[in-house]
């Protein structure tokens, strides 16, 4: 096979040099830097982009303020809703166009960039739609007696609460940060977002589509640049009410303190972690192995809830990593835009770096590769789909995150000790249980501390259902009714007559 062609509209848009979009519009910026975006498969710059200064900042911040309080605040909530699924009708419209564009900026494979980045958008967008005309308070009943005949009534209200900025991570731009619009937008909020310095080009797409699809002037603005400089004056800046943030947990700590410092700015912190998948004895072989690869190998393991600590049982172990490492040794290697490709690269150098010192480190450790552990020859980030034998579950691959296409394994004895060793981790974003008992998946369930635990399946994220970290994986719920609370305030009103 080999790669697809590149849309006409997509090598014009990487011509153009971009910048940021505040108040309905591109626009290049005052600063006069500029950075480049590199196709993590070649190692090659693909467009330019300026970066963002406080003169954006300033200008983005207020233009959502002033939506806030004119132009959006006087959207009905039913056509709030109609604006977030005319941009999901737009995205299906372009969705070969971004996925060209996702893909060559993140190295994400065509076929997921489409199905899984722009179709489950689509499907996020239409989700939170539905909930626009549905958030409301309650009528309360006033607890306290009546002394002089007098009468007390009262209700809630859900006011939502201001400019929310979102930041988001390079390894899903598009999908993770409709996460947050539609949320956002969907409760009366509106939104600057922040995406990676890695991956700056598809928001700025999907905020004209956003144009197109009627959401006024200012209700959604996108400033590009670094983070670390960008992050600070946009959480800082006296117009934010919210900060919602995807990423590492060091830069999550430090989203935290800095909103807090702010006059305690709400915050949502979806953080990554160490997440566990573990098979219990009954399950065969080749389940545990198809089980292995969905939960962590798609997107190159490039995605915060996918499972990077494997429990095996001590009688399976061996036949396991024998078979996968021949599913493993087979996989497509190759370029994203090549539609039989099954692995990418990974996103950036900085990350490919990162993954390439953890092998040093596990192999420092003396736990055992069992296959890859290497880059791969050739331009572009690669790395080979790696899969490791842990000594004990102190080994610094048990612990720390790789975010890369690499699966440690560890054996136990006995059901008690691998429960044990799940729960032993700082983090607690997402696992999941391998079994044919359901009776005695149930009676586990309650004992593994985790936001999100998936049974016989992982990395399965529906709009339904609230998803955010425990422990230091995180703060806040994002989807189901739960991300309500974490864009409204609860405003009590109470009257005498
Ligand atoms: O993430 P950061 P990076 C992991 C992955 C990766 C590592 C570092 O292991 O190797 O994190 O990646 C913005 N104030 N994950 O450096 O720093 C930044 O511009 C405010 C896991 O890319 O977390 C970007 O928009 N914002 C993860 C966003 O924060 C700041 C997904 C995320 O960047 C900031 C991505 C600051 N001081 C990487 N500094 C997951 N769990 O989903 C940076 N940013």
């Amino acid at each position: 096979m080999t790669d697809i062609t590149l849309l006409p509209q997509v090598t014009a848009f990487l011509d153009r040099q971009q910048g940021h979009y505040i108040h309905g519009q591109s626009v290049a910026g005052a600063g006069v830097e500029r950075f480049a975006v590199v196709n993590p498969a070649t190692g090659l710059a693909i467009a330019q982009v300026n970066e963002g200064s406080q003169a954006e900042v300033d200008a983005a911040m207020q233009a959502a303020f002033d939506a806030f309080h004119g132009s959006w605040a006087q959207v009905s909530p039913l056509e709030r809703g109609n604006c977030l699924t005319r941009l999901a009708d737009l995205l299906q419209t372009h969705r070969e166009e971004l996925a060209q564009l996702e893909s060559l900026c993140s190295g994400k494979t065509i076929q997921l960039s489409r199905g899984l980045e722009i179709d489950m958008a689509s499907q996020f967008l239409r989700y939170f739609a539905g909930w626009s005309s549905k958030i409301s308070g309650e009528t309360l009943n006033v607890s306290l007696p009546s002394f002089q005949g007098e009468q007390y009534s009262a209700f809630t209200r859900c006011e939502p609460l201001g400019v929310v900025v979102g930041i988001i991570p390079w390894n899903f731009s598009i999908m993770i940060a409709i996460w947050k619009l539609a949320a956002a937008l969907t409760c009366g909020c509106t939104v600057v977002l922040k995406p990676s310095e890695y991956t700056p080009l598809t928001m700025l797409r999907v905020a004209e589509l956003a144009t197109q699809a009627g959401i006024p002037a200012g209700a959604l603005n996108v400033i590009n640049g670094s983070g670390a400089r960008l992050g600070p004056m946009l959480i800082a800046h006296p117009r934010c009410a919210k900060v919602t943030f995807t990423g590492s947990v060091p830069t999550g700590i430090a989203v935290g303190k800095a909103a807090m410092e702010q006059g305690i700015v709400r915050t949502t912190l979806e953080l990554g972690g160490k997440n566990a998948a573990a098979f219990l004895a009954d399950v065969s072989v080749d389940k545990m192995v198809d089980g292995i690869i969905e939960a962590g190998y798609l997107n190159q393991g490039q995605i915060c809830a996918a499972a990077e600590r494997f429990y095996l049982p001590a009688s399976h172990i061996d036949e396991v990593l024998a078979k996968l490492t021949q599913r493993l040794t087979a996989m497509k290697v190759g370029s994203p835009l090549d539609e039989s490709t099954e692995v990418g690269p990974l996103a950036n150098e900085a990350h490919y770096r990162k993954v390439l010192a953890l092998f040093d480190k596990a192999r420092a450790d003396g736990s055992q590769i069992v296959c890859g552990g290497q880059a791969l020859a050739g331009p572009g980030f690669f790395v080979a789909p790696t899969a490791i034998r842990a000594n004990g579950p102190h080994d610094a691959l048990m612990r720390e995150e790789t975010f890369g296409p690499v699966g440690t394994f560890l054996a136990y004895e006995d059901e008690e000790q691998m429960l044990a060793m799940i729960n032993d981790s700082p983090y607690g974003l997402a696992a999941s249980l391998w079994t044919n008992d359901l009776s005695k998946a149930m009676r586990m369930i309650p004992r593994i501390e985790v936001g999100t635990l998936w049974i016989n399946m992982h990395t399965f994220l529906d709009p339904a259902l609230p998803f955010g970290g425990v422990k230091s994986s995180g703060m806040g719920r994002e989807f189901g009714s739960a991300f309500i609370e974490h864009y409204t305030e609860l405003k009590s009103v109470m009257m005498r007559y």
